[in-house]
């Protein structure tokens, strides 16, 4: 074998050898894209919100499992390449000017994409509609919940220790919420929506919930708030528009009864 031909036969090992890595990432990108993801251990959102924030954290985790990947990878060949072999002191090495800079820029990489998509899901979710199908008036107290329904004066409130108030929502509308505090303070806690906002005495927070499904949930004060703070639930009942009206008006037939 010539040396020409044997030089070019390492040259491509060598580049068959360092376009591995990038083959393997885009491999396992295609495969990721293709199927669909696991939801890892959180609820879908059920709202357009909580699906946003849904998805950020499927967006996380996938993004976790491969630095972790990686990072176990290199501890494992750190571990079994440079094992002790013998009382030899090894080859004494110091600073390494190209590869600290690789390791600094890379983690600000991934902590600035990975604020990128945090700041862009905290702008949906935090987004407050102009023109709302329906406000609702959020109040918790010691120890319950009063969601007033201000354009239809209906009012529902937590009655005794096991009369928990019902949330209805209409399906596919936007509700905008004010939320506060009669006393101390209290966390509007709905695990199904992926959300949770603390309700403070003299602070007001608004947010916005589209339900995407007809279903139930439960909701809970999310902040040790006193004796009966375990007591603070709340039912969330998401229906379809008529089937809001027919509720509405059925509560304002008991009021007015
Ligand atoms: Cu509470």
């Amino acid at each position: 074998m010539t040396e020409m031909s044997r030089r070019s036969i390492t040259n491509r090992r060598r580049w068959r050898r360092r376009l591995r890595g990038p083959a393997v990432v885009a491999a396992a990108g295609t495969v990721l894209a293709a199927c669909k993801l696991p939801t890892f251990g959180a609820y879908t959102g059920n709202t357009v919100q909580g699906n946003a924030t849904f998805h950020l954290w499927q967006g996380f985790f996938v993004a976790s499992i491969f630095v972790g990947g990686i990072t176990f990878a290199l501890l494992i060949y750190a571990i079994i390449r440079f094992r002790r072999r013998g009382d030899a002191i090894p080859k004494q090495v110091h600073g390494n000017t190209p590869l600290e800079i690789f390791y600094t820029a890379v983690p600000i990489l991934i902590v600035a994409v990975l604020f990128f998509f945090t700041v862009r899901v905290e702008n949906k979710v935090d987004a407050v509609a102009k023109k709302p199908a329906l406000r609702v008036d959020v109040t918790a107290f010691q120890w319950g919940w009063k969601f007033v329904y201000p354009s239809y004066h209906v009012t529902e409130i937590t009655q005794g220790p096991t009369g928990y108030p019902t949330l209805v929502l209409p399906v596919g509308e936007t509700s905008t919420f004010r939320l506060v505090s009669n006393d101390v303070v209290h966390g509007f806690d709905l695990p199904n929506f992926d959300f949770s906002r603390y309700a403070l005495p003299g602070v007001v927070n608004y947010f916005d919930f589209t339900p995407q499904h007809d279903a139930s949930f439960v909701g809970r004060c999310s902040h040790l708030c006193g004796l009966y703070h375990a007591d603070m639930l709340f039912y969330v009942k998401v229906v379809s528009a008529s089937q809001f009206m027919t509720w509405i008006h059925q509560q304002q037939g008991r009021a007015s009864a």
